[in-house]
């Protein structure tokens, strides 16, 4: 195959409502920014990636200016004049000359597979080994706060089979509200649904101690994140009928492997933008495979650029036995595709076209780019 070189890339600011707050543990959002970005080949090929996160800085290190930063200062003029096609090696080389930065990382590895997949005429699924199924359970964030809209929210969605799987967020109030509060839904919904929580690191080890029985007690058949550290979570791990999950302590596969190492969880949280990339979540579930931890599709809340790039990527998996969180779009007002994913039957089908499949609405698109960057003064004590 010919080589096509990169021309230009361009990144943007797009910030998008969401149909609700939406409350964590570590913040409450009442938008979503995608940071997107194209890059041009030589073939007349443009592929299209997303870097997203939850609250600006308050989830992780990276915001959705610093990854456009990232990209327009440091890794776009590195990329110029490079060989597009040959992604695994450009991206190693990258790694070289950017230390972390994951999620930007991750953006322009799903630009360049989208581009690659289109020049190929085939689905990024088949870039990375080939799918081994078409349709991926979603689960549904239940996160307004209040219980009664919570279990009022979760009767809609399994009215419209559009999700059985909740997974609520706890860890801003005290543990025992909020377990009356995960003790309510489940019995609410009985076994029409099921139920999941997400602490996001915020309980001590002995608050978690405390709160997985009662949580297991509650109905709840798996816990996120409750604890910060990763030794901790490690602790913790089969002394309660109910399975630990990790999340913010997977940050590509050096941290899945010392996890594993020790035992430190029964499922992984995947996620393409954690973990620096497709290729690096990919080494990431094999680690997990090989070590017989379970399989979870994660998300940032991404919109539909990174949410279908995660989902090309989990099609692909071995094993997927907890599903997937790939709602983020259904979270935003706003539809920004061309033609909309598919959310039907409690799943969502992973697009066939080439590359991601999909195809921006540039003039929707355009309506919530934001004009250049923001500018910050000194404020004068
Ligand atoms: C997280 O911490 O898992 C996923 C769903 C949601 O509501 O927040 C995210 C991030
Ligand atoms: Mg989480």
């Amino acid at each position: 195959m010919p080589a096509a070189f990169i021309e230009r890339i361009e990144t943007s600011l797009v910030d998008l409502p969401t149909i609700r707050p939406h409350k964590l543990s570590v913040a409450t959002m009442y938008g979503q920014t995608l940071m997107l970005v194209k890059v041009f080949c030589s073939d007349g090929v443009m592929g299209i990636g997303e870097g997203t996160t939850i609250a600006g800085m308050a989830y992780g290190p990276e915001s959705p200016e610093a990854m456009k930063l990232s990209i327009d200062a440091y890794f776009a003029p590195a990329m110029i004049g490079q060989d597009a096609t040959r992604i695994q090696a450009l991206m190693a080389h990258l790694g070289k000359l950017v230390k972390v930065n994951h999620f930007a990382k991750s953006a322009l590895e799903t630009a360049l597979l989208d581009a690659q997949g289109k020049r190929l005429g085939v689905p990024v699924s088949e870039l990375l080994g080939g799918r081994r199924r078409d349709r991926l359970p979603v689960a549904w964030t239940l996160a307004s706060g209040d219980t009664t809209r919570d279990i009022a929210e979760a009767e809609q969605m399994l009215q419209e089979r559009r999700h059985r799987i909740f997974k609520l967020k706890i860890g801003a109030r005290d543990p025992k509200t909020d377990i009356e509060h995960v003790a309510a839904i489940k019995r609410a919904l009985g076994d029409r649904g099921s139920v999941r929580v997400d602490v996001n690191m915020a309980w001590s080890e002995t608050q978690a101690a405390w709160a997985i029985p009662a949580l297991a007690q509650a109905g709840c058949e798996l816990v996120e994140q409750p604890v910060a550290s990763a030794a901790a979570l490690a602790r913790l791990v089969r002394r309660f009928p109910v399975a630990l999950m990790a999340d913010e302590v997977l940050q590509g596969p050096d941290t899945a492997f010392e996890i594993a190492r020790q035992h430190g969880a029964d499922v992984f949280a995947i996620k393409i933008e954690q973990n620096g990339g497709l290729f690096a979540a990919q080494r990431v579930a094999a680690i997990a495979d090989a070590a017989g931890i379970e399989l979870y599709g994660g998300t940032m809340l991404e919109g539909a650029v990174s949410t279908v790039a995660s989902a090309q990527l989990f099609a692909s998996f071995a094993q997927l036995q907890w599903g997937t969180e790939l709602f983020g779009p259904l979270l935003i007002t706003e539809e920004i595709l061309t033609q909309p994913l598919d959310y039907s039957d409690f799943e969502l089908t992973v697009p066939t076209g080439p590359g991601l499949g999909i195809t921006l609405d540039d003039d929707r698109v355009k309506r919530f780019t934001r004009e250049g960057l923001v500018k910050v003064t000194n404020k004068k004590h």
